[in-house]
């Protein structure tokens, strides 16, 4: 096979709602869809960077120099989407701008081979159970109200966002309200080792689990937080690589890993950390970084796969935007849950011309 061409989009679609969470406040989503060409048919990815540095050390412009630069020269002579991800761990980190670009070409295979990305992932669901992540906003009245209008259209599972300041009360207001429902709290690294006794109080919440309450480098404070507190640990920024989640887990950081093939660095990555979790006893679920109906087709393949037990942060599209890039929005169907795309190809079919036109802010093809 030959690529020949790839394009990148920087492509910026504006939120129904700004997303807030401990570290950062997006009123847009940002991103970089890449696409690769062979013999007519094409293939899609998406990196989901922001414009700042505020989730991973990347960023629109680092991610496009480092494809442009780096990883489109080397997929041009391993177009393969394994071949390619093992080429590319010659360059250190560079998750995001890896992910979109692998994605890219098993999208490609999907194409070629008349195969769902599921089945070529070794999949086995038809449809995933799916939850919601919802954002701070200064009232905590307001988040509830939030939450209220979430679990009337259906999602089976809230996640709220909390920081320092934002945490207690918020999630002793949703327990007043929802005694059943399943919770689960993301402080995107916001506290400290300092916070350990106030964050074991929250065992009383009964939660599904606690995402990264401390920085990604910080794996002590996460093992000194498992071993005195009932609710399971759940790292998300912690595991930015394979070898990561394999030493998470030995380290007994976590019960549970949220796995997004973007933050690991591509789906072959993803699948392995899938693998090695099954094999180990960790829970996954398939997370999210609010990707737009593209990288959204992606999660929905990847969190087919067995192991992944627990709801997602896949949500439908018009959680996110009024318009999408792609035709038709992704929604919930009958069962509450979303339906994994089991058609004979790729995405291509799939994408809405008109909105691609009017949300690319720069265009470059190589
Ligand atoms: O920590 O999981 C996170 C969004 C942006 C950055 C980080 C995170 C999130 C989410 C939203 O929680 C997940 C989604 O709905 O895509
Ligand atoms: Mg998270």
């Amino acid at each position: 096979m030959v690529i020949e061409k790839v394009e990148l989009r920087y492509v910026s679609l504006p939120l129904r709602t700004p997303f807030e969470t401990s570290t950062a406040r997006e009123t847009h989503k940002d991103c970089i869809l890449v696409t690769v060409t062979s013999e007519g048919q094409r293939g899609w990815g998406e990196a989901p960077v922001m414009l700042e540095p505020l989730y991973s050390a990347e960023t629109v412009e680092t991610a496009w120099h480092v494809l442009r630069d780096f990883l489109i020269p080397l997929a041009k002579v391993s177009p393969e989407p394994a071949a390619f991800a093992k080429a590319c761990s010659i360059f250190k980190g560079q998750q995001m701008a890896k992910a979109g670009l692998e994605a890219a070409l098993w999208d490609l295979q999907c194409e070629r081979r008349g195969a769902s990305l599921s089945s070529l992932l070794g999949g086995t669901r038809k449809e995933v159970e799916v939850g919601v992540s919802v954002g701070l906003e200064p009232e905590v009245a307001e988040i509830l109200r939030k939450v209220r209008e979430y679990r009337e259209r259906g999602y089976q599972r809230i996640k709220l966002k909390i920081r320092p300041g934002q945490d207690r009360d918020l999630l002793a207001g949703f327990r007043s309200e929802h005694d059943d429902l399943p919770l689960q709290a993301d402080a995107n690294c916001a506290y400290g080792a300092a916070d350990i006794p106030h964050l074991m109080s929250f065992d009383e919440f009964d939660m599904v689990l606690l995402e990264q309450p401390f920085p990604g480098e910080d794996l002590v404070s996460h093992i000194a937080l498992q071993k005195k507190m009932n609710t399971s640990i759940c790292l998300d920024e912690s595991v930015s690589s394979v070898s990561l989640a394999r030493q998470a887990i030995a380290l007994k950081a976590c019960r549970n890993i949220n796995i997004k093939q973007a933050r690991i660095g591509g789906l072959s990555a993803a699948v392995e950390v899938h693998d090695l979790c099954r094999d180990q006893g960790i829970d996954v679920w398939c997370g999210g970084l609010l990707e737009t109906g593209i990288g959204r087709f992606h999660n929905l393949a990847l969190a087919s796969l067995p192991g992944f037990c627990l709801p997602g942060d896949i949500s439908e599209s018009g959680r996110y935007f009024e318009q999408d890039i792609l035709q038709e929005p992704i929604v919930l169907n009958e069962n509450r849950n979303i339906d994994v795309p089991d058609f004979a190809g790729g995405v291509d079919r799939l994408v809405c011309v008109e909105s691609l036109k009017r949300y690319t802010q720069r265009l470059d093809v190589f």
